[in-house]
């Protein structure tokens, strides 16, 4: 009997294992359900680029020979969810069970397990393998070590790749270039940017379709040029490779006013939803540093974040699931302020980063980490709205990957499980890194006054207020040494500077 297969949103590979060994009669099921959509208010941009490559996923499954349905989201008879599309989709053919590769959210997958229970057939979950490391392989590495750290994480997933290695010995004899990618940029080469794609019709009725059903979602649809097949997000890959890989490890952690990107690939919403391959695009990068086009410190800086940090990220997800979600160590609780969606803020830093997220449904980490997930942290806002904040904004989000990094990374939410010491910066770092402050109405220098930094004054209050927590960890020894200089007036003024901020925001 043939069976239905459902294909998600983010499951947009032609190697899936849900649509492995399938058969001419099964049917392969896709669809635009608002339940998806809204579950957090997405970026329309987000949603835009999603259906899109959806679409160009089902017409290439047609094109390969599958049986499709297709439901797009103004179908009069879309029932709005996942699971109500599956049932109608059942009521209709005759099918034999469901096959689905497990979804990337605890939310969804943990839903999916009970559907058998109301469809009244068997739902086979299959496994994800489009990642480098399965669930045992993470959780066998992680069990009984007292601390999960990333880099030896990273070296087990070098030596299972065999990526950038000669026999067991790293290529270039270090393991591991950070102190290599973190130079500040002073002006980039205008002429290098991710490649730009043509809106076709597809892209052309989906923005549409986004603007009439969802237009109280934050974000805006033009100007819109993403990759919405494997063939273009490709190109767009291996223009990365050709143009700024080069100069993506030197500049990495750099930012500066009105360039989103930098040299950074652009590619995460691709890799995210599979359109591309983790391995692959890997393979492509360590030949462009045998090739002689981009040196190690980038080459190995960009493997790193996919095979290394990626698959950590996911790894943590899953072992900590579902409580991960609800953890907040440091009672973070503060209303999460209106700039955040308009940009409206004295602080050039945030305005830029809020107003390119709007623009692009992007920004590259270090935006994310030492800009709006460094201001959320240093002013104690809400764990959740921030983390439902990242999910929405950000076209490569998804829970699996938006939840650590937010969560654990940029909050220390997790008491330090994904970070052995909070991610925190005062001003002195954005202005090393960026030009942001040269454009501030704030003095970056200034700890009190009227133009007092706040990144500034809210760093030194965040050691203030964590002092009992943060005191003893050897890797926060410094700033503490520094604090202790401060005189008791200092610090009750920049107490006083910081509750005043805080209260009018
Ligand atoms: C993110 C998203 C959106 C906006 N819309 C859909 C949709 O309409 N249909 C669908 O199958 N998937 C969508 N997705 C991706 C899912 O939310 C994603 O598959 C789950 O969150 C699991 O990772």
């Amino acid at each position: 009997m043939p069976v239905l297969r459902l294909v998600l949103g983010d499951q947009l590979s032609h190697s899936l294992s849900s649509l492995r060994d399938a058969s001419d009669d099964d049917l392969v099921l896709m669809a635009e359900v608002n339940e998806e959509a809204t579950y957090v208010k997405h970026h329309k941009k987000k949603i835009a680029f999603l259906f899109s490559a959806m679409r160009h996923f089902a017409e290439e499954l047609e094109q390969k020979g599958y049986r499709v349905r297709y439901v797009k989201l103004n179908n009069p008879h879309n029932s709005g969810s996942l699971k109500g599309e599956v049932l109608r989709c059942l009521k209709r053919e005759k099918l034999d069970g469901v096959v689905v590769t497990e979804a990337g959210e605890y939310r969804l997958l943990n839903d999916m397990q009970s559907w058998h229970k109301e469809l009244g057939c068997d739902v086979s979950i299959l496994p994800d393998d489009r990642y480098i490391a399965t669930h045992d392989e993470f959780n066998d590495w992680a069990t009984d070590r007292k601390e999960l750290i990333m880099e030896y994480w990273y070296r087990l997933m070098r030596k299972k790749t065999a990526l950038l290695m000669e026999d067991s010995h790293p290529v270039g004899g270090q393991w591991n270039y950070d102190k290599d990618n973190r130079k500040p940029l002073k002006k980039k080469d205008d002429k290098v940017g991710p490649k730009q794609f043509k809106q076709d019709d597809t892209t052309r009725d989906v923005l549409k379709l986004v603007e009439q059903h969802f237009p109280d979602h934050f974000g805006d649809l033009e100007p819109f040029w993403f990759a919405v097949t494997k063939k273009q997000a490709r190109q767009a890959f291996t223009h990365f490779i050709k143009h700024a890989l080069p100069y993506y490890g030197d500049y990495q952690d750099a930012m500066l006013s009105d360039e989103p990107f930098n040299y950074h690939s652009v590619i995460s919403q691709y890799l995210n939803c599979g359109l591309l391959d983790a391995m692959e695009i890997c393979e492509q990068v360590e030949a462009a540093y045998h090739d002689g086009v981009a040196p190690l410190n980038a080459v190995e800086g960009f493997i790193r974040q996919v095979i290394g940090w990626r698959e950590y990220i996911r790894g943590v997800y899953w072992r900590y699931m579902p409580d991960y979600a609800e953890r907040n160590a440091l009672q973070a609780k503060r209303k999460l302020p209106d700039f955040y969606w308009d940009a409206k803020t004295d602080m050039h830093c945030m305005s830029q980063v809020v107003s390119m997220t709007r623009e692009h449904a992007y920004s590259h980490h270090i935006q994310r980490l030492m800009i709006t997930g460094n201001f959320a942290n240093l002013a104690g806002l809400d764990v959740k709205e921030v983390c439902d904040w990242y999910l929405a904004v950000y076209a490569d989000a998804y829970e699996w990957v938006e939840l650590p990094n937010t969560l654990g990374m940029a909050l220390y939410g997790d008491d330090g499980v994904v970070g052995t010491k909070p991610y925190v910066s005062s001003g002195a770092y954005v202005n090393r890194m960026s030009n942001f402050c040269k454009q501030c109405k704030y003095d970056v220098k200034q700890r009190t006054g009227d133009d007092a930094c706040p990144f500034t004054f809210l760093y030194w209050d965040y050691l203030m207020r964590h002092e009992q927590r943060f005191k003893g960890n050897r890797r926060m020894a410094m700033p503490y040494r520094n604090l202790q200089r401060f005189s008791d007036e200092e610090r009750n003024a920049i107490q006083k500077q910081a509750k005043a901020f805080l209260d009018k925001m």
